[in-house]
């Protein structure tokens, strides 16, 4: 009686270990084109899903120099200027701002381009998963879209950091 009660619970913790071992069945990783409201191509972000969270790979060109908000916004429909994308990404219903409290998952620093208007960053986003059917997946029903800002995100003004204008936009998709 001990002996099975023992291999029974040694059963189940292998079936934890394996399930928690099992890479994600779809979408380790996504891409999303970005593009200006003009419809011009300005660059791309490769996204990876990693175990701490989701690795974003951004190459931009032609940008204006200096700070830019760049977020995860909720919707995956970029068409300018942009409103299409809705606000941040938030399924955690939290207020923004990185510096005010624990912001949105689609929060993120921001982009400091150069004079030469090019730039190659990766950042990494702990509050969001490419794995389909969690609440904090980028692929839910409506999707999600990249957006940079015209300006900086001030990391406290709700709802979106006094970022101003919607300048670069692409729709996330799996890879
Ligand atoms: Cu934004």
């Amino acid at each position: 009686m001990f002996a099975l009660k023992h291999l029974q619970t040694a059963g189940a913790a292998a079936l934890l270990v394996a399930a928690y071992c099992m890479p994600a069945a779809a979408a380790d990783l996504a891409t999303a084109q970005l593009k200006d409201r003009s419809g011009k191509a300005i660059g791309d972000v490769d996204l990876t899903q990693t175990p701490g969270g989701v690795l974003l790979r951004v190459s931009v060109k032609g940008l204006a120099p200096g700070e830019h908000a760049f977020h995860i916004h909720a919707v995956g429909k970029c068409e300018a200027p942009f409103d299409s994308a809705g606000g941040h990404f938030n399924p955690g219903s939290h207020k923004h701002g990185i510096v005010a409290g624990p912001g949105h998952a689609g929060d993120m620093p921001n982009l400091h381009v150069p004079q030469s208007g090019d730039l190659m960053v990766e950042v990494l986003n702990t509050a969001i998963t490419l794995e389909k059917g969690k609440p904090n997946s980028v692929f839910d029903a409506d999707g999600s879209a990249l957006v940079i800002h015209a300006k900086a995100d001030d990391y406290r003004s709700d709802p979106a950091g006094n970022a101003g204008d919607r300048i670069a936009c692409g729709v996330v998709q799996e890879k």
